[in-house]
């Protein structure tokens, strides 16, 4: 396998060019897994952040300011992560990818258009566009990981019904916790250079284990119980429709494009810094991936998904179906003025739409062109960031990944709005999870930023 290391590098400043003879390239290493390429690129990776740091380790990356402290730190430069950066006007990039190109150039099911999210777990891993064979023999791997154990079953048909599917998605993780090999490994003593190694093999544990998990949540609460068995032969967004009970290949292509796009979203989002935050203390990865969802959880970040649907629901209610757009703003003004946020719109660092939005949108327009509430969330798009705008508060008016979801769900007959955040956060294990791989391959220490009291800040400033 020597010859691969002649491969071009992929960066965010590489062409579509150089990254489609990369794709030819790599396929002459057709039968490599994810772990034996992992291993290859994990000392060349070391030696570049060792040159990075010894280079560029004493430069300045910005000043702190006294309001970013108190004001949820936002901008603060503080963070490393591999697999994607997030540029305010342009929105999310995976290892240097817009969306558009990883939907054309990631391998696709036979028959399908979406992007396979194993090939997006490959890319976010290595920085490398899989072969189509490379993913598949992913997509079986994770099929044969898949089971969880009775413990974790008898826990999950223990809870009540009303109790939160996100809240029972971060127990079942935590209780899944009993199999980590990280955990065994550390206890046994193992050096800190094999720490990747029991991590990788726990990321790809819990995300081939996930769709088992939450599709007993969703079975158990909405409907009969009964979980099927996973099909060896499907991919792993395939399998995960086909448990919760979905079997038209629109939704399976609608949940492939939903399990990539969620995925990933630079470092310093709240379930992917609470995953990394609590990595950072050597927390296994099924601690630290429940610590993530326990954030994903709130109304202002992933749990936003549900509020969405529910809102426009209400919305739609309150003003009939075919409302026009005086009677929308109005609605508008009344959530706004009630104090409330309008879920869906807004970004911490996003300035204009958000592509995972705009790429459902298209998926909308290509497959439920006249679908009422899509139609609807069309007519939102139009006159939410204008009101939002003269309100004067958000410094995003446009839409974020949120404001999509939910409308394409329902059009399938997925309308249990409570559990769509557990399908954010089946996505987002790919993102945090290779967060946490390399967080370990290269030995990052546990994190500890530093604080102070107002009492502190006042003595520091008063006078200067
Ligand atoms: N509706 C009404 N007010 C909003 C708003 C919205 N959609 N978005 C922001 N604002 C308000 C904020 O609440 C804040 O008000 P206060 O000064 O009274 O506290 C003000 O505008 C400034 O906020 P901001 O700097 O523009 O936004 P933040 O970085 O603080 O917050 C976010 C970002 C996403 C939490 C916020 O835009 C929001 O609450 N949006 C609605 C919830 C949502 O869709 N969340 C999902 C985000 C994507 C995800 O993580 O999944």
């Amino acid at each position: 396998m020597a010859s691969l290391r002649v491969l071009p590098k992929v960066s965010a400043a590489s062409s579509l060019l150089s990254r489609q003879f990369a794709v030819r390239a790599y396929s002459t290493a057709k039968t490599q897994s994810l772990k034996e390429r992992l291993k290859e690129l994990i000392p060349e990776k070391q030696a570049e952040v060792k040159e990075v740091r010894a280079k560029y380790g004493n430069k300045v990356m910005g000043e702190t300011t006294v309001d970013m402290m108190y004001g949820g730190m936002r901008g603060i430069k503080g963070l490393v992560w591999e697999g994607s950066v997030l540029d305010a006007e342009e929105g999310i990039r995976f290892r240097g990818y817009t969306i558009p190109e990883c939907q054309k150039l990631l391998p696709a099911a036979e028959g399908g258009e979406e992007p396979l999210p194993e090939s997006l777990f490959w890319l976010l891993v290595t920085g490398e566009i899989p072969t189509a064979e490379q993913v598949k023999a992913l997509s079986a791997d994770w099929a044969a990981r898949s089971a969880i154990p009775s413990y974790v079953e008898d826990l999950l048909d223990r809870c009540p019904n009303t109790l939160h599917p996100m809240s029972q998605f971060s127990l079942a993780v935590t209780a899944l916790q009993h199999e980590s090999s990280f955990a065994k490994a550390y206890q046994s003593g193992v050096p800190k250079t094999q720490y990747w190694d029991y991590t990788f093999e726990d990321a790809n544990d819990l995300i081939a284990k996930l769709p088992n998990i939450a599709a007993r949540i969703y079975r158990n609460v909405f409907k009969d119980g009964k979980v099927p068995e996973i099909d060896r032969n499907l991919d792993w967004g395939a399998n995960f429709a086909h448990l919760l009970g979905y079997q038209d290949p629109k939704f399976v292509e609608l949940m492939r494009l939903y399990l990539t796009i969620h995925s990933d979203h630079e470092g310093g989002n709240v379930s992917a810094h609470a995953t990394h935050l609590v990595g950072s203390a050597l927390s296994d990865p099924y601690l630290s991936f429940a610590a993530g969802m326990n954030g994903l959880a709130g109304p202002l970040h992933g749990l936003a998904n549900q509020e969405v649907l529910r809102w426009t629901l209400k919305l739609r209610e309150q003003v009939g179906p075919n409302a026009t757009d005086e009677e929308i703003k109005e609605f508008l003004w009344k959530t706004l003025k009630s104090g409330q946020v309008v879920p869906g719109y807004g970004h911490a660092v996003l300035r204009k739409t958000d592509p995972r939005y705009t790429c459902q949108r298209e998926f909308a327009l290509k497959h439920l062109p006249t679908d009422p509430m899509f139609k609807l969330v069309s007519q939102l798009y139009n006159i939410v960031p204008g009101v939002l705008t003269e309100h004067g508060k958000t410094k995003n008016p446009w839409p974020n990944v949120d404001a999509h979801s939910g409308v394409l769900l329902q059009h399938f007959g997925f309308v249990e709005q409570d559990f769509y955040t557990v399908l954010f956060g089946v996505s987002r294990a790919l993102g945090v999870m290779n967060g946490l791989i390399w967080d370990r391959a290269l030995g990052l220490p546990i994190e500890r930023p530093k604080s102070f009291s107002t009492a502190h800040l006042k003595k520091m400033f008063e006078g200067k």
